[in-house]
């Protein structure tokens, strides 16, 4: 289902406050998807630390979130706005699109955590639906 104006106004207004805290989101989103879906590990072999908290964890928490925050702009074009970022993932990094989904769900829990009174369900399913939207935009050079 795609994203009703409603809904995008609702994600931004939410990303304006979560925004602040991006590197810590990312760093903290990343470090639970390494912990909890241990299989994603493989794409990241050539780190030398991958523990929670690690310095290139932490990076790259950041540039992930730098990523969301990228998309949260193009909410309205996502698919052409995120081109060469799904170009990346599917031809030189190879990363399988179910893991897409895994990184959203793991976003979404470190936002209920460090946003429990914004985190209504209205913002859970805004941002829901954005992370799925975002995910089908990276998906999408696969076809
Ligand atoms: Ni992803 C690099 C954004 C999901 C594995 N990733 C990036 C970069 C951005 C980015 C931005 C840096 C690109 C550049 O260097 O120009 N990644 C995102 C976003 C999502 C996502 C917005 C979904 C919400 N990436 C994933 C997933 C995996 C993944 C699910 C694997 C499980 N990404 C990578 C890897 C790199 C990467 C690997 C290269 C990192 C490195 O240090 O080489």
């Amino acid at each position: 289902m795609s994203l009703t104006a409603k809904d995008k106004e609702v994600v931004r207004a939410f990303w304006s406050k979560a925004a602040v805290k991006s590197e810590e989101i990312g760093s903290d989103a990343l470090s639970r998807m390494l912990t909890v879906y241990p299989q994603t590990k493989t794409y990241f072999s050539h780190w030398k630390d991958l523990s929670p908290g690690s310095a290139p964890v932490i990076k790259h928490g950041k540039t992930v979130m730098g990523g969301v925050a990228d998309a949260v702009g193009k909410i309205d074009d996502l698919t052409s706005g995120l081109l060469d970022l799904s170009q990346l993932h599917a031809f030189t990094l190879r990363v399988d699109p179910a893991n897409f989904k895994i990184l959203s769900h793991n976003i979404l829990v470190v936002l209920a955590i460090m946003f429990p009174n914004d985190f209504t369900p209205e913002v859970h399913v805004a941002m829901d639906k954005f992370l799925a939207a975002l995910s089908r935009a990276l998906a999408e050079k696969y076809r």
